[in-house]
């Protein structure tokens, strides 16, 4: 059996992590089953970091990675029927929102201290409270300093939030009136995009980017509809 390991469940989606989010999309679209492991805790990935999958003795990090077994075991191609040019521009689209836009929110809700302390009680509740201040402090310290060597920490939030705008103006236009980014179903770049759009919106102290993306109706009803077709359906 698959094991597929995430963050638990935070600010009402399934996990607190759009990357997880994607992995559980996927493997939806794919039919496969697995058996969902959850931990706050990612230090055992072997790069540190969640989503991770144990397949046959291997353990398998990245959702990249891990798109690439989940369409070898379900032989598929999630992007299937797609030109080659738009497979280019999907490349493009995953790169943009996963190392770009996540950074923006990590800093909006990591960064801002009206957000922080919503972070710290959802991510960190099971750390003893006596200790809860001190480890917390380090580890919000060592994330912002991911995100100064990322370079999005270094810019204001109206800087930031400029940049982040014009990603998803592009993601507005590439969707345009379609139902899914490249047509009418679903493709690998809408299980990158959707649970990011999704983490901006959940956000909860509401930050300029989701407010940008509530005011963009073709968005939020493709939120909407990929939420619900591709979406793990709760037990
Ligand atoms: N490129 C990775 C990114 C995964 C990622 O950044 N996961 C975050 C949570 S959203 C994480 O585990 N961070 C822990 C850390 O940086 O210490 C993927 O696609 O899986």
């Amino acid at each position: 059996m698959i094991k597929l390991t995430v963050y638990p469940a935070a600010f009402g989606e399934p996990t607190a992590s759009p990357f997880c989010m994607k992995a559980m999309c996927m493997f939806r679209a794919a039919g496969l089953e697995y058996e969902l492991i959850e931990t706050p805790d990612p230090r055992k990935a072997p790069k540190g970091k969640l989503p991770m999958l144990e397949v046959d003795g291997r353990v398998v990090a990245d959702s990249e990675d891990i798109r690439s077994i989940i369409e070898v075991e379900a032989e598929i191609d999630f992007d299937e029927g797609l030109s080659d040019r738009d497979r280019a521009i999907s490349r493009a689209v995953i790169r943009m929102v996963e190392e770009h836009v996540y950074f923006a929110i990590v800093a909006d809700r990591w960064g801002e201290d009206d957000n922080w302390r919503h972070v710290r009680e959802a991510f960190f509740k099971d750390i003893p409270g006596l200790f809860r201040g001190i480890v917390t402090s380090f580890i919000r310290k060592q994330a912002l300093q991911q995100l100064r060597g990322q370079g999005i920490g270094r810019h204001s939030p109206e800087e930031r939030f400029e940049r982040v705008r014009r990603d998803i103006i592009s993601l507005r236009e590439i969707l345009a009136d379609k139902a899914y980014l490249f047509g009418d179903r679903p493709t690998a770049a809408d299980y990158s995009v959707v649970p990011m759009l999704r983490a901006a919106l959940v956000t909860p102290v509401e930050k300029p980017l989701a407010k940008f993306i509530r005011s963009t109706p073709n968005l939020m009803n493709y939120v909407t509809r990929v939420t619900d077709n591709c979406y793990p359906i709760a037990n």
